[in-house]
């Protein structure tokens, strides 16, 4: 995972005496650190952390949840908030068939996190038709290598469906978020890694199992140098439900394997801390790094005949 020479690249120093000055700054505020990192670990690899639980809850008002879960850090499964969601009525993946899209989409080939960084271009409709075509449940491949399309902005290509969705419980404490969508065929996996900001990842269709690890034992998380945004173990195992929703609290890494054909939706929020001491300093980090004055190994670039190639 060692880029020779990276380590030395003056901005690389610049940008690393940033990320520690914020990270006191953090530590100051009672925050985790920053260190923008993800992990080198499978699942496999039992850690040696005992299983503190996760609160499970039918529904939460505003205020219980700022107090109990945004400020005290605290993950939860919340199992009937998305019910009346026209998203967990109405998505399906022959839904998405009609609503016609060829645009040109990434999907992620296998696990790029601790893996190999592999990704391919597909249109939207063929990507779904290929779903579509797929098995409901998980072969029990441990990790498939099969095509995901994660991280996608999915009201940035069909914005009418922004409506079916409600973040309000997160969304209302903070001053910008972001929702992305998750579809992808079982057995696709998202390894550990943390995030910059608080999230709810809500199941629309199909199971997921979740693995989630305190900050409060990054030490043990093995972090890698590899570039991506965002750990008792507490394991959060979605495997009979499907219609739930999990708020992930900034700094839990987390990891992701799908059971069966899968719809997600997640939504990341931060605060104005967040935004000045997280995203600004990550998007400085990106630019950088495209542009090739931070050329470590990434989740985002590919080397193809030699040339790098973002996704
Ligand atoms: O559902 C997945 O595969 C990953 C979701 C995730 O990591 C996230 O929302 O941060």
């Amino acid at each position: 995972m060692n880029n020779s020479g990276v380590d030395d690249h003056p901005l690389h120093i610049l940008v690393a005496k940033w990320t520690t000055l914020f990270s006191i700054i953090f530590t100051i505020n009672s925050l985790t650190p920053a260190c923008g990192y993800t992990m080198q670990i499978e699942l496999s690899n039992s850690l040696n952390i005992s299983d503190q639980g996760i609160s499970i809850r039918d529904q939460i008002d505003g205020k219980s949840f700022l107090k109990e879960h945004i400020l005290a850090n605290r993950p939860l499964l919340l199992r009937q908030m998305m019910h009346d969601w026209q998203a967990t009525k109405g998505w399906s993946f022959e839904f998405f068939r009609s609503l016609q899209s060829s645009s040109p989409v990434h999907l992620e080939q296998g696990n790029v996190m601790q893996g190999h960084t592999g990704f391919r271009k597909a249109s939207f409709a063929d990507f779904i038709e290929q779903l579509i075509a797929e098995p409901e449940q998980s072969d029990g491949q441990r990790i498939a290598n099969k095509p995901y399309l994660s991280v996608f902005k999915i009201f940035d290509e069909f914005p009418q469906l922004s409506k079916d969705v409600d973040f309000t419980l997160l969304n209302q404490f903070k001053v910008k978020h972001s929702t992305v969508g998750w579809l992808g065929p079982a057995g696709t996996v998202t390894g550990y890694h943390i995030d910059w900001g608080d999230n709810i990842l809500a199941q629309v269709q199909g199971r997921k199992c979740i693995h989630l690890v305190s900050p409060d034992e990054s030490d043990k998380m093995y972090v890698s140098k590899k570039f991506d945004q965002g750990t008792a173990i507490s394991k959060v195992d979605l495997e009979n439900y499907d219609g739930e929703m999990l708020f992930i609290p900034r700094g839990w890494w987390h990891h992701v394997r799908s059971l069966d054909k899968s719809i997600s939706v997640s939504n990341l929020a931060f605060d104005l801390r967040g935004i000045v001491f997280d995203v600004l300093p990550q998007r400085v980090k990106q630019i950088l790094h495209n542009v090739g004055l931070w050329p470590c190994e990434c989740t985002c670039h590919v080397l193809r005949d030699g040339k790098r190639v973002k996704k």
